[in-house]
């Protein structure tokens, strides 16, 4: 597959239009005596060196008040120890990507909504934030590999998304795809991996309340390393349909192929929901080690999550839920 696609930091001036006046009117307010000297013009040229730097317009809005509807049992994961245990393949694989994850420029950032909608169109993260409002969440979260943690995301539903985007009727899945800049993420010249990264949910899937767009963690706009700006929380679902950076979402009929199941689709599949009793090909599921902790949980069905989600796949016990 040869399609040229652009970059969020590649795109011409005219389409980043509302992402910069909500920038430059922020930074008048904010920025003081730096934004007004700067003409548009020069504000243009500077923004590709300082593009990884630029403040934040939405940090006002955290931190945002807490949806009590999903409540842990367990502490939340020390946002130190979170920050640096992460995976972000586009990076590295190990666990230690923090450091180079800081080279992602976040802002300007723009989303493409396209495929099956009324009209597709792009949109800046920060704007599509704004529009959208945030509140804070705590959720669980259980990584394929056997480890979890418990973070406190802000976000939005990504029902107000998909609403947003007006999908047609004719679709039926939502698949997503994680920016992919090799000048920037070293793990994307590894030419064995089928970059971009992407993933896919049913639309049923994508509208429950529990699916969520993080955008803060720990009530602050996002690290890089968890996937800035905009990132994808499934908590019923193993860590990895969790799509990071998301630079597209895209509404289609057929069940997207993630990049983990395109690579080894006997251990990843398309459904991935957490359950105990279902092993993966080489390890037991049926505990997690706390990260941070030195504790290990029984694994939950649904990791815990049944009472919001189970429903969604009644009638579907012949399909291959669990991995
Ligand atoms: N684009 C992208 N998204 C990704 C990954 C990745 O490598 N690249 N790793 C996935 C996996 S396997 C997990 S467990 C979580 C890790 O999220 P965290 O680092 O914020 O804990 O991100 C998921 N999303
Ligand atoms: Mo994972």
């Amino acid at each position: 597959m040869n399609i040229i696609r652009r970059r969020g930091w590649e795109i011409p001036e005219s389409q980043l239009t509302p992402e910069h006046l909500a920038f430059s009117r922020r930074s008048l307010l904010i920025g003081g005596a730096s934004a007004l000297a700067l003409a548009p013009g020069a504000a243009y040229a500077q923004r590709a060196s300082d593009a990884a730097n630029l403040p934040d317009p939405n940090a006002d809005l955290y931190p945002a008040k807490l949806n009590t509807k999903y409540p842990l049992d367990r502490p939340i994961t020390d946002e130190k120890v979170n920050a640096a245990y992460n995976n972000f393949y586009e990076f590295n694989s190990t666990k230690d990507v923090a450091e180079q994850a800081q080279k992602l420029p976040i802002r300007p950032w723009m989303v493409k909504i396209d495929g099956m909608v009324e009209k597709p169109f792009e949109i800046g993260a920060d704007e599509l934030i704004r529009k959208i409002g945030i509140e804070e969440r705590t959720y669980r979260h259980r990584c394929v590999e056997a480890w979890s943690m418990a973070i406190a995301w802000t976000g939005f539903p990504l029902s107000k998304l998909v609403e947003m985007a007006k999908p047609l009727g004719s679709a039926k899945y939502l698949h997503m795809e994680t920016f992919n800049n090799p000048k920037v993420a070293p793990g994307l010249r590894q030419s064995w991996y089928p970059w971009p990264y992407v993933e896919g949910l049913t639309i049923a899937e994508a509208t429950n309340d529990l699916a969520f767009i993080a955008t803060g963690a720990y009530g602050h706009p996002m690290l890089k390393q968890h996937g800035a700006p905009l990132r994808l929380a499934v908590p019923w679902k193993y860590g990895f349909k969790s799509i990071k950076s998301i630079v597209r979402f895209s509404f289609v009929d057929k069940q997207p192929v993630g990049m983990w199941e395109k690579l080894q689709k006997t251990e990843y599949g398309f459904w991935a929901n957490v359950n105990p009793e279902v092993p993966h090909p080489r390890w037991s599921q049926a505990t997690e080690e706390i990260i941070g902790t030195g504790d290990r949980k029984p694994t939950l069905k649904f990791n815990g999550y049944g009472e919001f989600v189970a429903d969604l796949y009644t009638g579907m016990e012949k399909e291959r839920l669990w991995a």
